[in-house]
C-alpha cells in the first residue's frame, strides 16, 4: 500500500491502517495517520489490510489517495525513489538492501540505506532530498527551489545561491512557481556575484 496524495486536518481526521481482518483491533494496528506525514508504504503479514478513516463534525481537507498491490510474501515492496534522488539496488526481498544518493545541491535527509527485514518491512523510510540553503551553480542550465519544495519551507532561513555560467554568456532566470509571504519574505537577485 503506498501513499501519492495526504493531506487530512491534523489531530482531528485520521486514517487508521492495520493488518489482517479485525477492522479496529488495537494489536494490529500499523499506523493512525493525520496531517500530512504518512510511511512510504505499508506491508501486511498476510493477504488482508484494512483502514478506517474518521473525520470529526468541522474542518475538512484535501483528503488522500492510496494505492495497493498484492505482492510476493517474502517481499518488502517497493519504497520508490525519493523526488531529487537516485536509488541503486532492484531487490525488495529479504536481506535486500537499497542505497540513495541525491541530485547535485539536494541534501540527503534520512538513511542512506535500507534493508528488507523479515517482518516484511524496511528498516527505514526512503530518505528524502532537500534542497541546500548555499550552493554555487556552475553547470550551463539548472533548477533552484526552496528548501522542502513543494512543502512549505522553514523559518529563519538565510540562503544564498550563486550561479557562474560561461565567461561568454548571459544567463536567464525563469520563475515557474513562486508563493511567498508578502512583505516579509524576501528573495533578492543580484548580478556580478556581490551581494
Ligand atoms: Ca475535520
Amino acid at each position: 500500500m503506498t501513499f501519492e496524495d495526504f493531506d487530512l486536518e491534523r489531530g482531528y481526521d485520521t486514517l487508521t491502517v492495520g493488518d489482517g481482518e479485525l477492522v479496529g483491533d488495537q494489536k494490529t494496528i500499523f499506523h493512525v495517520l493525520s496531517g500530512t506525514t504518512t510511511p512510504d508504504l505499508v506491508v501486511s503479514t498476510s493477504h488482508q489490510m484494512w483502514l478506517n478513516f474518521k473525520t470529526d463534525d468541522t474542518s475538512g481537507s484535501l483528503g488522500f489517495k492510496v494505492s495497493y498491490e498484492e505482492i510476493d510474501q517474502g517481499s518488502c515492496g517497493d519504497p520508490g525513489i525519493p523526488a531529487y534522488g537516485k536509488r541503486e539496488g532492484a531487490g525488495f526481498r529479504h536481506g535486500d538492501r537499497l542505497y540513495f544518493e541525491c541530485l547535485p545541491a539536494f541534501e540527503l535527509v534520512g538513511k542512506k540505506n535500507i534493508t528488507c527485514q523479515k517482518n516484511n518491512q524496511w528498516s527505514a523510510k526512503k530518505p528524502s532530498c532537500v534542497f541546500s540553503c548555499f550552493f554555487n551553480f556552475t553547470t550551463p542550465s539548472g533548477v533552484l527551489l526552496s528548501p522542502n519544495y513543494p512543502q512549505e519551507y522553514g523559518n529563519n532561513m538565510h540562503c544564498v545561491w550563486l550561479i557562474i555560467t560561461n565567461p561568454e554568456s548571459r544567463i536567464n532566470l525563469a520563475f515557474n512557481d513562486l508563493s511567498m509571504e508578502k512583505q516579509f519574505d524576501f528573495l533578492s537577485i543580484k548580478d556580478g556575484g556581490k551581494h
